[in-house]
């Protein structure tokens, strides 16, 4: 049912009734769910589990820790039957190795190399390129993109070959589903262009428009 999407929705919120209502409205729709902080810390990690019955769940937990810590983050998202996990890749291969020893095979695992808002120009771009040398030597199965930024993602698939690569910051913060798609994106992660809608339902099925039209 799900082959062949594309659209991953971010949940960025506290109520996990809301959440799990918006998921099953949208379900036909989408290929994933993504959970970070907000749904995870306000409802506990067996959110992960629940919405997993609906749609394969990917834990954007941004890892960035000692390996240790990144291990125990870990466990518990594989545990809770996530199907990817999100994690930084600037506390060096140690600790994202940790991360993928962890997911033994279990759990996707996207780095993050690039990141859709300004001030990831301040310090992490001029690593960018190390950064993502790094994750491939380590094994990952793909990177976070900038959804709103399509050179960059064009530059990543270079390097990335047959990589995953899920683009953020579509909508809200700017980019476009077909555009990031088309410049090499296989996902696109939206939050608050869905969630936030009227009808988050309508505005998925806008944006699965979006990719498949041909400009
Ligand atoms: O570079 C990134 N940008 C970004 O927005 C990496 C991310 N993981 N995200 C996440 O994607 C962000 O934390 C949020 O969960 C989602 C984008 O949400 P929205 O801007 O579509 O509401």
């Amino acid at each position: 049912m799900r082959s062949g999407k594309k659209l991953i929705v971010a949940l960025d919120i506290y109520d996990g009734s809301r959440a799990k209502e918006i998921a099953l409205k949208i379900k036909d729709e989408i290929f994933a769910i993504k959970v970070n902080w907000p749904v995870v810390m306000a409802n506990g990690s067996g959110i992960i589990k629940e919405l997993s019955e609906i749609a394969p769940v990917l834990c954007d937990f941004k890892i960035a820790d000692i390996p240790n810590t990144n291990r125990l983050i870990t466990m518990k998202a594989k545990e809770e039957g996530a199907w990817g996990i999100i994690s930084h890749s600037f506390t060096g291969t140690d600790s994202l190795e940790a991360v993928i020893a962890e997911s033994k095979g279990k759990m996707k695992v996207f780095s993050v190399v690039t990141m859709s808002h300004p001030g990831y120009r301040e310090f992490m771009e001029p690593l960018s390129e190390r950064m993502i040398e790094a994750s491939l030597r380590c094994g990952v199965d793909g990177f976070i993109v900038p959804g709103n930024d399509y050179s960059t993602i064009a530059r990543v698939r270079k390097s990335a070959g047959d990589l995953l690569l899920a683009a953020t910051g579509i909508g809200a913060q700017g980019g476009n589903a077909g555009k990031a798609v088309r410049a090499g994106a296989d996902y696109v992660i939206v939050g608050r262009s869905i969630y936030q809608a009227e009808s988050p339902l309508s505005a998925a099925r806008e944006i699965n428009m979006e990719i498949s039209s041909e400009n």
